[in-house]
C-alpha cells in the first residue's frame, strides 16, 4: 500500500472512522426516552445496569431529576415496547405501562414508588 495512503487511513481510523464502519456493519441505532417511576441513585443503578444487559443496547441513561431513562440500542435487535417491558420486569413503571408486580415487591422498600426521593 502507498505510504500516504496508509498514513491517511491510520488518521481515519484514529478520528473516528472505525466507530462509523463498526455502526454501519451493526446497523442503525435510534435513541429512546421512557418515563419512569425511578426514586433514588440507587433505582437509578438498578435501571441502568439492568437495562444495559438488554438486547442490542448500546448506551443507557437516567436522569435524576425528570426519571426519564434515555436508551440507545440497534433498531435490528430491540424496539421501544420491549424495552418498556424490560423496565416493568426489572420493578418501575415505564410511560404507560404498570411495573411488574413481582418485581415491584422485591425492590427495597425505600426504592418502592409513594416513597418520597430519598
Ligand atoms: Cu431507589
Amino acid at each position: 500500500m502507498n505510504k500516504v495512503i496508509r498514513l491517511i487511513f491510520i488518521l481515519l481510523l484514529a478520528f473516528g472512522g472505525k466507530e462509523i464502519l463498526a455502526q454501519e456493519a451493526a446497523g442503525k441505532t435510534e435513541k429512546v426516552e421512557i418515563q419512569t417511576s425511578a426514586i433514588c441513585g440507587m433505582c437509578k443503578d438498578r435501571l441502568e445496569k439492568n437495562m444495559a444487559f438488554e438486547k442490542g443496547v448500546k448506551s443507557v441513561s437516567l436522569d435524576e431529576e425528570t426519571k426519564i431513562i434515555t436508551i440507545e440500542f440497534r433498531t435490528r435487535k430491540n424496539d421501544k415496547e420491549k424495552l418498556k417491558k424490560a423496565i416493568t420486569k426489572v420493578g418501575y413503571d415505564a410511560d404507560d405501562l404498570p411495573a411488574d408486580k413481582k418485581a415491584y415487591d422485591r425492590l427495597p422498600a425505600c426504592c418502592q414508588k409513594g416513597n418520597d426521593p430519598h
